[in-house]
């Protein structure tokens, strides 16, 4: 376990673990915490033996998006670069976690707010406590939804919910996030880690390859017509027909045993 100070590392059974580490701030972002889930990202798309991610949060927070002390107007009459805080930090960890061929789990163990919630979305299957809320918190600072949120509320929920959740701020409480399809399912606080954790570690033990290509469809999804889509899934389910895993898938069903998949 690699223990820096705001992001805590583990690889166990193919999971690369990753706890956002700032519980006094309910893991708000600052320039460390930046860099060590872009670098755990990158780790994820180069490490072979990653094949499956799972994010958390320590303490009783999941992440409360920027951390708004990093630039107190009080102490500078300059106005700040947002713009270059986004091209630099959260962008490319967006990209690199919705662009990463692997699955990643979430879980949310308390409150996401700002950025916090957003990069919560950005993840494949996201699992929250039932204290959880998420909030839109940027409209209270003059700010946009950023870290993907006005693309990723909009897509999933459409504009009505989407622009009353940005607009009023208000708290989503993790079983009505669950009841709108943003999350994929609300769990006691209890067995939060355990079962994100056993998911994570199913899919890490899964073909990984498949589930690549699987995430690679369903985010092109939205943006291409059928015909295009047509030719991509032929595509991609050749690509999984070459796998070693698609043998194996299949030796298993005919010789009626569980399949065990290398990830290639
Ligand atoms: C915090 C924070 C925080 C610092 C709690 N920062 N300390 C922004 C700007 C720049 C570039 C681009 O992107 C962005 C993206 C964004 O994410 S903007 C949105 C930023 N986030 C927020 O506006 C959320 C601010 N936090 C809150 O509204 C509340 O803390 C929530 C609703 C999250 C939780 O409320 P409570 O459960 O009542 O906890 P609390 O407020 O007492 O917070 C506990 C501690 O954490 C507290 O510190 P203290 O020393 O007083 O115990 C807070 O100051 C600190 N904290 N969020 N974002």
């Amino acid at each position: 376990m690699t223990k820096n100070q705001t992001v805590i590392t583990s690889l166990e059974e193919g999971v690369l673990n990753l706890t956002l580490n700032r519980p006094d701030k309910l893991n708000a972002f600052n320039e460390d915490m930046h860099i060590a889930l872009r670098a755990a990202m990158e780790r994820a798309h180069e490490d072979a033996a990653v094949r499956a991610v799972l994010l958390t949060g320590a303490g009783r927070g999941f992440c409360a998006g920027q951390d708004l002390g990093d630039r107190d107007p009080r102490k500078s009459d300059e106005k700040p670069d947002l713009g270059h805080t986004l091209d630099t930090f959260y962008n490319p960890t967006l990209r690199l976690m919705r662009q990463l061929e692997k699955p990643i789990v979430c879980a949310v163990n308390g409150v996401a707010a700002g950025a916090g919630a957003n990069i919560a979305f950005a993840c494949d299957i996201v699992f929250a406590s039932r204290s959880a809320k998420f909030i839109q918190a940027f409209s209270k600072i003059g700010l946009i939804p950023d870290a993907g949120g006005s693309w990723s509320l909009t897509r999933i929920l459409g504009e009505p919910r989407a622009k009353a959740l940005a607009l009023l701020a208000e708290p989503l409480p993790a079983e009505k996030a669950e009841a709108w399809g943003l999350i994929w399912k609300t769990v006691a606080d209890d067995v939060l880690l355990e079962e994100s954790s056993a998911v994570a570690t199913r899919l890490a033990k899964g073909p990984t390859v498949g589930f690549g290509l699987t995430k690679r469809l369903i985010q092109a999804a939205p943006t291409q017509n059928l015909d295009a889509h047509l030719d991509m899934e032929r595509d991609c389910q050749r690509e999984a027909g070459f796998t070693d895993d698609y043998a194996e898938g299949v030796t298993a069903f005919l010789e009626k045993r569980p399949a065990v998949f290398k990830g290639k």
